[in-house]
């Protein structure tokens, strides 16, 4: 069973952002899909909840210059 979680990345103005985006979350543990989409500035997140951490994600998505918060 997965789950979809949509987070609001401020950041993301371009393809560039969205491909970045769509690495960083994708690399981390229990992430299926990411989708990313400049135009309204939301993540979709489909992830395995046994074996993802939204904390890490998100960490990640910042390190990556791109904060996201639910
Ligand atoms: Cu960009």
């Amino acid at each position: 069973m997965t789950e979809k979680i949509t987070l609001v990345a401020p950041d993301i103005s371009c393809g560039h952002c969205e491909a970045t985006v769509k690495q960083v979350a994708s690399a981390q543990p229990g992430v299926v899909s990411v989708n990313a989409d400049s135009s309204t500035k939301l993540i979709v997140i489909e992830l395995d909840p046994a074996t993802a951490s939204l904390p890490a994600i998100e960490a990640a998505l910042a390190e990556a210059g791109y904060p996201a918060s639910k």
